[in-house]
């Protein structure tokens, strides 16, 4: 495996950054999730955007176009020869001293591509859906951290992670402070009832995945709506499921131990799902290896 490490590939052995860049030191950077597909990277242009609207926020300028941000992507996609693969972009704000002030920052930012794999729920669960919980650890205040926000800062999420874990769940369902659904730890959330196909509008990350799967409902005549969503609305609801770039798309069959629906995959996941695989064949920038 070659690692993308500012303009150079570099064996995954001596893939490192120094213990003073300051995106190990305090998190500071910025990060993507991609995925391509049979030699199409899906939405590059919408991850590149996020990207630099993340690093616009955080003041990290890593001297390098969209253009030439992309085609780094692809480069690292073809050096590796990986047609379906999942991409780690992460730009971390480079070697400092110590102290958290980004002036103290004397290097460049970093700017690493890994491709690789990622599997982040058992195989089988796609199949049969999965069982969720609520867990304790409340989303960040979005004005302490905004959610669009994809920094190297997920520690909100890893506490929540841990939690679900800890009681025996692959994921947890993280609420605002007010109690709504904000999201899960990697994934957005989505409930189905009557006809309506509903999510979060605040408190989330606008998942690349769940724009592309508003715009497959809209194609399909489903009505969508984006609001606020109560513990109690989840529960009875007809279907949920999660998307994300890693997750997918996948069926939540119970959640806090309520059955969500039949307690199967339902149909409007179902043909969603099958909608989203038919989407991910034809999008994307292609690319030849
Ligand atoms: N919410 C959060 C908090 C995320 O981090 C999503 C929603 C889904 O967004 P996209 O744009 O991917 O549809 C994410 C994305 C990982 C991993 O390594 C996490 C994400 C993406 C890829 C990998 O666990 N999070």
């Amino acid at each position: 495996m070659k690692i993308y490490i500012n303009g150079k590939l570099v064996d995954k052995a001596d893939a490192k950054v120094s213990v003073f860049d300051h995106g190990f030191l305090y998190g500071d950077g910025a990060f993507e999730g991609i995925r391509s597909y049979n030699s199409r990277v899906f939405r590059l242009k919408e991850h590149i955007d996020r990207l630099y609207e993340t690093m616009h926020t955080l003041m990290i300028d890593p001297l390098m176009t969209k253009k030439q941000m992309s085609d780094a992507v692809v480069f690292t996609l073809r050096s590796n020869r990986i047609k379906d693969g999942y991409i780690r972009l992460i730009i971390s704000r480079g070697d400092g001293d110590l102290g958290l002030d980004p002036r103290k920052c004397y290097g460049k930012p970093n700017v690493i591509i890994i491709a690789d794999k990622i599997v982040l729920y058992p195989r089988e669960l796609y199949q049969k859906g999965m069982e969720i919980i609520t867990v304790p650890t409340v989303k960040n205040n979005p004005n302490a951290l905004n959610p669009q926000l994809k920094s190297l800062n997920y520690l909100n999420n890893i506490l929540a992670k841990i939690e679900a874990s800890h009681c025996g769940y692959n994921e947890a369902i993280m609420l605002e402070a007010n109690g709504f659904i904000g999201e899960c730890t990697g994934d957005n959330v989505f409930i189905y009832k009557d006809g309506v196909l509903c999510t979060p509008h605040q408190g989330r990350l606008k998942g690349i995945t769940s724009g592309a799967i508003l715009e497959l409902a809209l194609k399909m005549k489903i009505k969508v709506f984006e609001g606020y969503i109560t513990r109690h609305e989840l529960y009875n609801a007809q279907e949920c499921f999660l998307t994300g770039t890693a997750a997918e798309l996948i069926p939540v069959v119970k959640v806090d131990g309520r059955i969500i629906g039949e307690g199967k995959p339902g149909l409007i996941t179902k043909k969603l799902l099958d909608a989203f695989h038919q989407l991910t064949k034809k999008d994307g920038v292609k690319y030849d290896l």
